[in-house]
C-alpha cells in the first residue's frame, strides 16, 4: 500500500522559520517530548513556572491554518499538550494559541503555549 505524503500543501519547512529550525535541530531548545508529528520544548521566556510550547513538525503559520489543512496533526498538538501537562503534574493549566500580531503572536509557525504552575487570571490580558 502506498503511504500518503505526510506534509500537505503549505506544510513544508521554511528556512527562515525559527520553529522549523528547532524541529530540524539547527537551533537548540530544551525538548521535553517528541512524537512523529510534534515537538514540545520549554519556552525561553517563561511566563509561568511551567511554560512549554507544543508545535507541529509541519509548518503552518497558525493553529487554524494547521487544523484546516491537517486536522489530525492539530489533534496531535492538543493531545501532546495534555500529555505534557500530566508529566508536569499540572492540575490546572491553560493552552493558548496566539493568532495574529495583535494577539501577541511573534512566531508564525503554529504553536500551543502550555502554561501552569501558578494561578492564571481570567480574562487574560
Ligand atoms: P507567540 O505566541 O508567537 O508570541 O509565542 C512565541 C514564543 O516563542 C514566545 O513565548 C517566545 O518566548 C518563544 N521562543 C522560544 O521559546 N524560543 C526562541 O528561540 C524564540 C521564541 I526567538
Amino acid at each position: 500500500m502506498t503511504q500518503e505524503p505526510r506534509r500537505g500543501p503549505g506544510g513544508e519547512p521554511q528556512d527562515d522559520c525559527l520553529f522549523c529550525r528547532i524541529v530540524a535541530g539547527h537551533i537548540p531548545a530544551t525538548l521535553v517530548r517528541e512524537s512523529d508529528t510534534t515537538v514540545a520544548f520549554r519556552d525561553i521566556n517563561p511566563q509561568a513556572p511551567t511554560h512549554i510550547l507544543v508545535i507541529p513538525k509541519v509548518h503552518y503559520p497558525d493553529a487554524a491554518s494547521l487544523a484546516a489543512a491537517e486536522p489530525a496533526v492539530a489533534a496531535d498538538v492538543l493531545r501532546e499538550a495534555g500529555e505534557v501537562a500530566d508529566e508536569e503534574k499540572l492540575e490546572s493549566y491553560r493552552i493558548v494559541f496566539n493568532t495574529g500580531s495583535g494577539a501577541g503572536q511573534t512566531v508564525f509557525h503554529a504553536h500551543a503555549h502550555l502554561l501552569g504552575g501558578r494561578g492564571l487570571q481570567w480574562p487574560p490580558g
